[in-house]
């Protein structure tokens, strides 16, 4: 069981003690400016309305997370027991009830959105982040610009059904902006914003996406700015930034662990670490949305199981040699596609074997409580 609240701080220390511009103004209801939504309050039965708060994770810790909900902000400590499953343990942005005596977490709510990845090594998922609304990629008009890190993106992001937007930082140190543009050609319903993250003119059509009691989350390799843009949103110094490596445009890794941030406005800002891998599983819808238009071709070709490699009459094939699809992607589509595939096997064959331990650890407690009952009759 989670263990004793640790400490009990204002309300938005992140916001108020960064500068006047942050945290939600007096008077405006706190929960709904950290995100709080009719879908998460029909989750509360009567009993919990009277014995819970809620609260929304805003940090995880390796044992210790950083909650806040009416009362502020404050630290709690969770244990294994209540949330045994990776994917069930809370994750940045969740909500859970509180138990207003105790102070210990009841439950986790449903979630309205999740971002989990294949854990680094290939065992398991890592939850990213919950309930998130919407979502910038962030790249920049650099080294960094990869079209295909950018579909491994839009496809996590479409499969948690977000709403999302490409940011390309460094506008200001690029001249040639139209390659990008072009470059992104095939994303037709992808809006994309170029920006000097550092000038606050600049990222104004940003706003939109952090709108009051919104979930904005930065996602993007390290050094491409996130940290600089959530500051530029926050009109304030709420995240460490550092220069790059001049050779290759890579990031420091600065930020060392998703946290989120609630700005003025009430939007609610998500900060992560630029990820070295993200590995995709349970991603078809979200692939499927990405590269719609390769789908609509398949459905062209002569056959129904065309494998678009060597069969007469492959539409997508077609398309390729008369330069109206590029290489790139359909090569991207297919790396993707099959990467899924293997992960979600490999995601189904730990789940079994979790399942066949659990049974295991459960008949072996069976027995040595009949043993021991055995022993006292
Ligand atoms: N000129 C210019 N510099 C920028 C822009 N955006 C970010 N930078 C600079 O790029 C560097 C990296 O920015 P960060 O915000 O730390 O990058 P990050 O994405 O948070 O990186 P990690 O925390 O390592 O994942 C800093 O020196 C920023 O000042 C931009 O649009 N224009
Ligand atoms: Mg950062
Ligand atoms: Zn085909």
């Amino acid at each position: 069981m989670s263990k004793s609240l640790i400490s009990r701080r204002p309300a938005f220390r992140r916001g108020a003690t960064s500068g006047a511009q942050s945290g939600p103004s007096a008077g405006e209801n706190p929960l709904r400016q950290l995100g709080w939504k009719p879908f998460f309050q029909q989750q509360l039965s009567l009993e919990e309305l009277g014995d819970c708060e809620a609260v929304r994770v805003m940090a995880v810790h390796r044992s210790q997370i950083e909650v806040a909900g009416e009362q502020g902000e404050e630290s709690v400590l969770v244990s294994g027991g209540l949330f045994e499953d990776a994917e069930e343990k809370p994750t940045v942005g969740d909500w859970l009830l509180l138990n207003r005596a105790t102070r210990k977490p009841e439950r986790r709510l449903e979630r309205s959105s999740l971002f989990r990845r294949m854990a680094p090594g290939g065992q398991g998922v890592q939850l990213i982040a919950a309930n998130v609304d919407n979502v910038l990629i962030v790249s920049s008009c650099n080294h960094d610009f990869n079209l295909s890190r950018v579909e491994r993106y839009l496809a996590l992001v479409r499969e948690a059904g977000c709403r999302v937007c490409l940011v390309l930082t460094k506008a200001d140190l690029s001249d040639d902006h139209e390659q990008y543009r072009e470059a992104l050609r095939h994303h037709r319903d992808l809006p994309v914003v170029l920006v000097n993250a550092l000038d606050t003119d600049s990222i104004a059509p940003l706003r939109d996406w952090c709108g009051p009691g919104e979930t904005l989350a930065l996602l993007g390799s390290s050094g491409v700015g996130k940290s600089t843009l959530l500051n530029s949103l926050a009109g304030t110094e709420l995240a460490a930034t550092s220069g790059i490596r001049e050779d290759d445009s890579k990031g420091r890794h600065t930020t060392r662990h998703r946290a989120l941030y609630s700005i003025s406005g009430g939007g609610l800002l998500l900060d992560s670490p630029g990820m070295r891998e993200l590995g995709l599983a349970n991603a078809e819808h979200g692939l499927a949305e990405t590269f719609a238009d390769i789908g609509e071709l398949a459905q062209q070709c002569r056959f129904a199981d065309c494998a678009h490699e060597s069969e007469p009459g492959c539409a997508v094939r077609q398309a390729m040699e008369s330069g109206e699809l590029d290489e790139r992607r359909l090569h991207n589509w297919h790396k993707l596609e099959r990467e899924v595939a293997r992960n979600n096997r490999t995601l189904a064959q730990t789940r079994a074997d979790d399942r066949a331990l659990g049974q295991f650890y459960r008949s072996v407690q069976g027995h040595a409580r009949a043993r021991k009952s055995g022993e006292d009759e």
